[in-house]
C-alpha cells in the first residue's frame, strides 16, 4: 500500500495542511512516484513525492541540484512571455530543513514537486495535434535552455547517449551472459551488430563538431509532457533527472521513438509496430517551429537520424538489461526486457523502410519553417 512506503517521508517536507490520501504513478520506468492529496483549510494541496533510484542515479544530489538551477532558469524565460508561469514549470517542494531532497539510510533519497492539477501525461498519443503540442513542450524547452550555462549541469549519467560507450556495454554483457539468457536471443544480438555504425554516427558528428552539443532534456518521451486536460495545449515539461549537455538530435529521436510509434513501447504484437507517419510530421512541425533560429541545417537534416539511432539505441539498453538479468529498468514479468527490445527492432526496421519520407519532410518544414 503507498501509504505504508511513504508515511515516515511525508513529514520531512512542507507540504501544506492535513494528509488525506496518496496513489503510486506507475509509468515511469526508473524511480517510484506518488501522487499527494493534502487539505489546507478549504483548499485542496497536490503533491508529487518521489523516491530517486540510485542504482540509476549515482549522484543524486547532482541530479536535484541541476533541476533546481533548471527550473529557475525556465521559470525566469517563462516570465518574459507570460504573467504567470506556475503551471508551466516543475516547483520543487524543499524539506522542513529548506533542502532540495530528503536523504535517509533506511528510505533512500526523497523529493517533491508541487502537483500541476488539471493535466495528463499520455502515455499514448492519440492525436497527432496532441503530438504536435508535444512537439512544441519539447522544442521551446529547448529554446528556454539555449542560454543555459552548461558547465553548471552535473552530468548525472555519464555518457547518458553515447551509444558507441553503450555498444562496448552490450557487448560485455553478451560475453558475462550474467543471466544465462543469451542462446534465447541471437537474433536480436545480430541486428545490434548489424546496426553497429549506425548506432554510432551522432556520437561522431558530436565528437567532430558538425553538430554541436546543446543543453538537452535527454528523455522525451510524451508522458514527460503535461498537457491542459480540457484543451489539450502544451503545459510544463516534467522529468528533469537527466537534463544535461547532449543533441537535439536525442530529443528529437526520442520523442519520436515513443510517441510516434503505432503502439506501445512494450508492445508484444510486433506486426502492428510500425512509424506513424502523421504523427511524425504533427511533432516535427511544433519541434522546429520552436526551435527556429536556434538548430543549425547540418542539425535539422539530420533528425531523421535521430530516430533511427535512438530506436536502436533503446533497443541495445533493453536487450543489455536483459541479458544482465533485469538491474535497471522496472520489469512486469521475467520477458519484459525482450518484449520492449523485440518492440523497438520492430519500430526501427519501419523507420528504416521511411527514410525517404523523413527526409523529404524535414526538407519541407526546413523551407517553410526556418
Ligand atoms: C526511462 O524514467 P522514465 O521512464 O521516464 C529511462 C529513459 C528510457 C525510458 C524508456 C534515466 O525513462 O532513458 O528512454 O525509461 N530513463 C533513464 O521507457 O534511464
Ligand atoms: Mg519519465
Amino acid at each position: 500500500m503507498a501509504y505504508n512506503d511513504i508515511k515516515n517521508i511525508l513529514p520531512k517536507f512542507r507540504f501544506q495542511g492535513k494528509y488525506v490520501s496518496s496513489r503510486e504513478l506507475t509509468s515511469g520506468n526508473i524511480n517510484e512516484t506518488y501522487a499527494l492529496e493534502y487539505q489546507d483549510g478549504k483548499k485542496t494541496a497536490m503533491y508529487i513525492l518521489q523516491r530517486i533510484n540510485t542504482y540509476v542515479f549515482r549522484d543524486p544530489h547532482g541530479v536535484m541540484q541541476n533541476i533546481a538551477l533548471v527550473t529557475e532558469h525556465l521559470k525566469k524565460n517563462l516570465l518574459k512571455r507570460m504573467d504567470n508561469a506556475e503551471r508551466h514549470v516543475l516547483e520543487l517542494v524543499r524539506t522542513v530543513d529548506g533542502e532540495i531532497m530528503y536523504q535517509d539510510r533506511k528510505y533512500g533519497v526523497w523529493r517533491a514537486y508541487t502537483y500541476i492539477t488539471h493535466a495528463v501525461a499520455l502515455d499514448v498519443v492519440s492525436r497527432p495535434e496532441q503530438m504536435e503540442e508535444v512537439g512544441r513542450a519539447f522544442g521551446s524547452f529547448q529554446r528556454d535552455l539555449v542560454d543555459f550555462p552548461a558547465h553548471m549541469l552535473a552530468e548525472t549519467i555519464p555518457n547518458f547517449h553515447n551509444t558507441t560507450k553503450r555498444f562496448y556495454a552490450f557487448v560485455r554483457a553478451v560475453d558475462e551472459d550474467k543471466a544465462g539468457r543469451v542462446k534465447e536471443v541471437e537474433e536480436e544480438i545480430e541486428f545490434m551488430f548489424d546496426h553497429r555504425r549506425m548506432l554510432g554516427e551522432i556520437v561522431r558528428l558530436l565528437d567532430k563538431q558538425i553538430i554541436p552539443l546543446r543543453v538537452t532534456h535527454n528523455d522525451t518521451k510524451s508522458n514527460n509532457v503535461l498537457l491542459d486536460d480540457k484543451t489539450f495545449k502544451a503545459l510544463a515539461v516534467i522529468d528533469l533527472d537527466t537534463v544535461m549537455p547532449g543533441s537535439s538530435l536525442y530529443d528529437y529521436g526520442d520523442a519520436i521513438r515513443f510517441g510516434a510509434s503505432t503502439a506501445r513501447e512494450d508492445e508484444e504484437d510486433t506486426s502492428i509496430i510500425k512509424l506513424d507517419m502523421e504523427k511524425t510530421r504533427a511533432f516535427t512541425r511544433g519541434f522546429i517551429q520552436e526551435t527556429a533560429g536556434i538548430l543549425s541545417d547540418e542539425e535539422l537534416i539530420r533528425l531523421p537520424l535521430g530516430i533511427k539511432v535512438l530506436t536502436g539505441e533503446l533497443a541495445m539498453r533493453f536487450l543489455t538489461d536483459y541479458l544482465d538479468g533485469d538491474l535497471y529498468f522496472k520489469v512486469n514479468s521475467p520477458n519484459h526486457n525482450l518484449i520492449r527490445t523485440r518492440a523497438q527492432i520492430a519500430l526501427l526496421k519501419n523507420v528504416e523502410e521511411k527514410e525517404d519520407q523523413l527526409q523529404e519532410m524535414v526538407q519541407r518544414y526546413m523551407t517553410r519553417y526556418t
